[in-house]
């Protein structure tokens, strides 16, 4: 939309900014282009880290890419910008994320918009003026009729309070707060804790570079291949020319990754044909694919879930020599939690430099100040130890900002029982508040779900300027309506019974919540828009 809209003029004391953005990731860097170039929106953002690039500009540790293919992992609002689109292999690392985010800032102009290396710490509604005041870490506080959040659902580090840890002589680094400069692991004796994305990706990259890893692991995970190809000018080329068609696929599909979902039930087929197809998606790569796009009910029915987890297992002990080894590596529990690809990842365990263990048999019960030791006595010396212990998700960065909307109510007394959020992105008593990424949005390759939000939320500005409307928040009906679907469409799959972010399971003390929308990307952008057609039903405004 180009439209050049005006500011209502119709407010109680000065405004300083139209809209305030908090996050230089892909979240934010959208909305400050979509209210400051295309709604002509006076508008002030704050980035935590010293440039764009939200969760790729921490997630610096060795291995890290997207697991999402390159085509799709991008913004698509702009086709010139999709034609200009570079890439050369079948995901991106996380340098060539990086650059790409800073060749789109430089595109629109999004840094002059941003203040760096700038906390937001507080952000209060004002009942009198119906708008917000949001106050920094640098002392400045502003004045805003909007104010939009792209905290990153997966950015607020989670690491464990492991007794001892102070002691620790050695260097402790998060994945997720991976110093810009790097670390020299060269030849040192390392230690992780943790096989998530995060995880498998550095162990598999740390491998080759370290004297000793020793890998420090809670719950053995599914791994499939990434099948991480190189891509020529050809294959990119042919992508580009279908681009019209390839993102109205992903608009419409469920998981938003650049395949068509399987309509086909695992059981419908033979014993033959199923291993053929998994057989087939284990060459092809992609912890999606092999969820998703093999058989349609592989993260809803117990029978189709073990066929795929017993073809994992097979694998492992197929690749895995050392037989204890291989045992502790096959997961117990169901394969639902987010899917996991790297390539070689179980070959690594054949490495004779590499060790695993297994700390759910045998937990981790202190750091001493030369390593880890576990409960059995055990205690295993290390230069340095790596946290890939995951993240807060969701709410976790909310968490970190006095937030209050009307009345004074504060959004963790909102969210006491776990995180909501009306359509992912709106809280009762909280106007003009809108959440990139927030509670109860769409589970999916991010990059389209951020688009289809921030386009909504352009929309909704949009409207209220144009009607000259001051606040807008949604009803208590709405908001609860929108939950009760949300935990509907959980309880019709497994995933609620994996323990993991999704449902805040890692997280100590967290409240196990619904925090996603499982419906789909397509079913998603469905219900935002019927929202918007009918004038915004469900909305209160003022
Ligand atoms: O975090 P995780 P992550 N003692 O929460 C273990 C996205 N992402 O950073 O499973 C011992 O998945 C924990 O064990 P358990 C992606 O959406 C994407 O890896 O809870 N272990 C688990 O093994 C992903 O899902 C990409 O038993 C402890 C690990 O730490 C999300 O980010 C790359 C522990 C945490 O795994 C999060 O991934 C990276 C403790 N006290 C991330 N506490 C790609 O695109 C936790 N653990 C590829």
């Amino acid at each position: 939309m180009n439209e050049q809209l005006v500011v209502a003029a119709k407010k109680t004391e000065p405004v300083i900014y139209d809209a305030v953005v908090v996050g230089a990731g892909f979240s934010g860097l959208y909305a400050v282009h979509k209210l400051r170039n295309e709604l002509s929106l006076t508008v002030e953002a704050y980035e935590n880290g010293g440039d764009v690039g939200g969760t790729w500009h921490w997630n610096r540790y060795p291995g890290a890419l997207s697991d999402t293919e390159s085509f799709v992992y991008r913004y698509s609002f702009d086709k010139e910008l999709l034609l200009q689109g570079a890439w050369k292999r079948r995901y991106l690392t996380q340098p060539e994320i990086l650059a790409y985010l800073g060749q789109v800032a430089d595109r629109y102009d999004l840094r002059h918009s941003y203040q760096f290396n700038t906390k937001v710490t507080a952000a209060r509604f004002d009942d009198a003026s119906g708008l917000w005041r949001v106050t920094t870490n640098k002392g400045r506080t502003v004045t805003t009729k909007y104010l939009v959040t792209g905290l990153g659902l997966l950015s607020a580090t989670n690491k464990p309070d492991f007794k001892g840890l102070d002691s620790f002589k050695g260097g402790q680094y998060h994945t997720g707060a991976w110093p810009i400069d790097g670390v020299d692991l060269k030849g040192k004796r390392v230690g992780i804790i943790g096989t998530g994305s995060s995880g498998v990706q550095a162990i598999a990259a740390l491998a080759p570079e370290v004297g000793h890893l020793t890998v420090f692991q809670r719950s053995a995970q599914y791994v499939v291949p990434l099948a991480n190809w190189s891509e020529g000018e050809d294959q990119i080329r042919q992508y580009k020319s279908s681009y019209d068609a390839i993102w109205d696929q992903v608009r419409r599909s469920a998981v938003a990754f650049g395949f068509v979902e399987s309509s086909v039930p695992a059981m419908s087929v033979s014993a033959e044909e199923r291993e053929r197809v998994f057989e087939q998606a284990w060459e092809r790569g992609g912890g999606f694919r092999f969820m998703f796009e093999t058989f349609s009910d592989i993260a809803t029915s117990k029978e189709a879930n073990d066929a795929a987890a017993d073809f994992i297992k097979r694998k492992i002990a197929q690749i895995v020599k050392d037989p204890e080894t291989a045992r502790k590596l096959m997961p117990s529990d169901l394969y639902a939690k987010r899917p996991l690809c790297c390539d070689g990842y179980y070959d690594i365990y054949n490495r004779d430099n590499v060790s695993l263990v297994d700390v759910k048999a045998d937990p981790i019960t202190e750091f001493t100040p030369a390593g880890i030791r576990i409960e059995s006595g055990a205690e295993y010396p290390l230069d340095v130890v790596i946290f890939a212990t995951g993240f807060d998700a969701v709410d976790g960065n909310y968490a970190k900002i006095d937030m209050r909307g009307r009345g004074g109510i504060t959004l963790q007394q909102k969210w006491r029982d776990g995180p909501l959020g009306y359509l992912g992105m709106m809280e009762t008593d909280f106007p003009n508040f809108f959440m990139i990424l927030g509670p109860n949005g769409p589970f999916t390759n991010l990059p389209p779900s951020i688009e289809a939000q921030v386009e909504w939320i352009g929309d909704i500005i949009a409207h209220m300027e144009r009607h000259g409307i001051d606040t807008i928040e949604p009803s208590e009906d709405a908001e609860a309506e929108w939950l009760t679907t949300c935990r509907a469409i959980a309880g019709m799959t497994l995933f609620p019974n994996a323990q993991s972010w999704i449902f805040g399971a890692n997280i100590p003390g967290k409240k196990n919540a619904v925090m996603f929308y499982l419906g789909g990307l397509g079913n998603y952008r469905q219900a935002i828009s019927a929202v918007k057609e009918s004038g915004f039903k469900g909305m209160i405004f003022d």
